[in-house]
């Protein structure tokens, strides 16, 4: 039995954080699928597995936990799993990162779709993405991120926070050209670290499987087509 169930859409978006760790930790799980999870939203919370609204929802078989919420996921996995940072510190800027993601994606599709993409709305929000973007390359610098080696919170091997970042930025910039080109002129160093932690064998391969799987879909709904519509300038990967 593989160890874990996730419930996330067929998309990579926010389950894509969860299934990077799982994968970077050389965990198996299986994936509920679209019609178990609006099958589960639509039941009383009394019957779900842990009460949640919507999914990211991670149930850990061997422990019988089940959780719901990205960051909370994130933190279960990274204590149990042991893939946090030593100090105190370093714990919590992980999960700063975490909930700078979270934000970042509800950012960027305007809040699950409450407005659709438009040239003007893009042309004001850039400055905005940009400021996410020194944010990431700014801790960076502050823990020793160069072009050429580090992490995003230091040390020698690359933990949660560069896998958190890594999958945020390579599934945007991936599949949307105006945010690739912004993030390499804005975080060259993030894009660099981006790089080699994407290019881990266990990331590439779940990449892969992602684009075989959604094609080139980031998140589900109008909201998916209206960021390809319009953050997209050239041709992207197949
Ligand atoms: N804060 C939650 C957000 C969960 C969420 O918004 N899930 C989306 C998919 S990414 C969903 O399908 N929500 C359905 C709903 O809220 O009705 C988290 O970080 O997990």
């Amino acid at each position: 039995m593989a160890d874990y169930e996730l419930l996330y859409w067929s998309a990579p978006f926010r389950g894509q954080f969860v299934r990077a760790v799982l994968t970077f930790a050389g965990k198996s799980w299986t994936e509920g699928g679209d019609a178990k999870i609006s099958q589960l939203m639509d039941s009383p919370v009394e019957d779900m597995p842990v009460p949640f609204m919507g999914p990211p929802v991670l149930i850990d078989h061997k422990a019988g936990v089940a959780l719901a919420e990205m960051p909370a996921i994130i933190l279960y996995l990274g204590e149990t799993l042991n893939l946090m940072p030593e100090t105190p510190e370093l714990r919590a800027m992980t999960i700063k990162i975490v909930n700078d993601a979270n934000d970042v994606i509800d950012e960027i599709t305007l809040n699950g779709g409450d407005h659709m993409w438009t040239e003007k709305r893009w042309r004001k929000f850039m400055p905005r993405l940009a400021k996410w973007m020194r944010i990431w390359e700014d801790t960076g610098r502050r823990h020793g991120l160069d072009k050429d080696g580090g992490q995003i919170l230091g040390g020698r091997t690359p933990g949660i926070a560069d896998v958190i970042t890594a999958t945020l930025w390579t599934t945007m910039t991936e599949r949307f050209s105006k945010i690739d080109d912004l993030f390499e002129e804005t975080a060259p160093m993030t894009a660099a670290l981006c790089r080699r932690v994407s290019a881990l064998p266990p990331l590439i391969k779940l990449a892969e499987t992602a684009r075989k799987d959604y094609g080139q879909a980031y998140a589900g709904g109008k909201v998916g087509a209206s960021m390809s519509k319009i953050l997209n300038d050239r041709p992207m990967q197949p």
